[in-house]
C-alpha cells in the first residue's frame, strides 16, 4: 500500500492506533482486531517501553499485527527501527527528533509513508524540508506512555500552524480520548493518535468507534 497520495493520507490518518507488547494487557493481535473493528484508520507498531520484544519476538509480532492490518487495507508504520520496516516492507516509518534524519530515513525507504514528530516551527519547517510526510504534534495532554515526554501543550501549536498556512497532513498525539479527541480536530489537526485509552480499554472496539465517531463529527 501507497499512501502518497495528500489527500488519501490525510483521510487515513483519521484515527490512528499506535501499539506494542508493552501496551497490550490482552494479546496485542486481539486488541488491533477489536480496534479494527471499532474504526481505526492507520496503525503504528511501536515496541518500546518495559519487557519490549527485541530480535525474533519483535519480528514475529511485527509480522503478525501487519498482516491483520493488510487484512483490513489499515496502512502498517513501525516507529523508530528503519530496518525493521524495510525487512517487512511495511507501508512507512514513524521517527522523532532525536531518531535518524529524515533525508537519511528518506534514502533508506524510497516512498515509503515518513512520520516525523514536531514541537516547534522550526522543527517543522525542517521536517518539511526533508520531505516528512505528515507530523506528529504533542503531548497534547498528559500521558504516561512515554517516559521521556515533554510537557503537555495542548492544542495551540497545532492551531499556530494552520494559521501560518502550513497544510502537511497532522495527528495530534498524548492523553487523546473520546472525551477529548474532537477538540484535536477542531484546532485543526486531521487525526488523532492513541495509545493507552484503546490498548487499555475493556472494550477496545468500543473506545475505537466513539473516538472515530467524534473525530467524523469535528473534521
Ligand atoms: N507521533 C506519532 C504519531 N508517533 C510517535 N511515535 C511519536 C509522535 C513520538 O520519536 P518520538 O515519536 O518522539 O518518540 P518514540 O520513538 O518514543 O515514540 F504521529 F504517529 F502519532
Ligand atoms: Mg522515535
Amino acid at each position: 500500500m501507497r499512501l502518497n497520495d495528500e489527500f488519501e493520507l490525510r483521510e487515513a490518518l483519521k484515527v490512528y492506533l499506535i501499539l506494542g507488547s508493552p501496551n497490550c494487557k490482552h494479546r496485542p493481535a486481539e486488541v488491533l482486531k477489536a480496534a479494527i473493528e471499532g474504526g481505526i484508520t492507520f496503525f503504528q507498531y511501536r515496541e518500546k517501553g518495559i519487557g519490549a520484544f527485541t530480535g525474533s519476538k519483535k519480528y514475529q509480532l511485527a509480522k503478525e499485527l501487519q498482516q491483520i492490518c493488510r487484512e483490513h487495507h489499515i496502512p502498517f508504520i513501525v516507529n523508530d527501527d528503519i530496518e525493521l520496516a524495510i525487512a517487512l516492507g511495511a507501508d512507512g516509518v514513524h521517527i522523532g527528533q532525536e531518531d535518524e534524519s529524515i533525508e537519511s530515513v528518506r534514502k533508506r525507504v524510497g516512498n515509503k509513508i515518513i512520520g516525523v514528530s514536531v514541537h516547534s516551527f522550526e522543527e517543522a519547517i525542517k521536517a518539511i524540508e526533508g520531505g516528512a510526510d505528515y507530523f506528529g504534534m504533542g503531548p497534547i495532554f498528559p500521558t504516561k506512555t512515554k517516559a521521556d515526554a515533554k510537557t503537555p501543550k495542548g492544542t495551540t501549536l497545532i492551531e499556530q500552524f494552520r494559521n501560518w498556512g502550513i497544510t502537511i497532513p497532522i495527528v495530534g498525539i498524548g492523553g487523546i480520548t473520546e472525551n477529548n479527541a474532537g477538540a484535536v480536530i477542531k484546532a485543526g489537526a486531521d487525526g488523532v493518535s492513541v495509545i493507552t485509552a484503546i490498548s487499555e480499554a475493556h472494550s477496545p472496539k468500543e473506545v475505537a468507534k466513539a473516538i472515530r465517531k467524534n473525530v467524523e463529527a469535528d473534521l
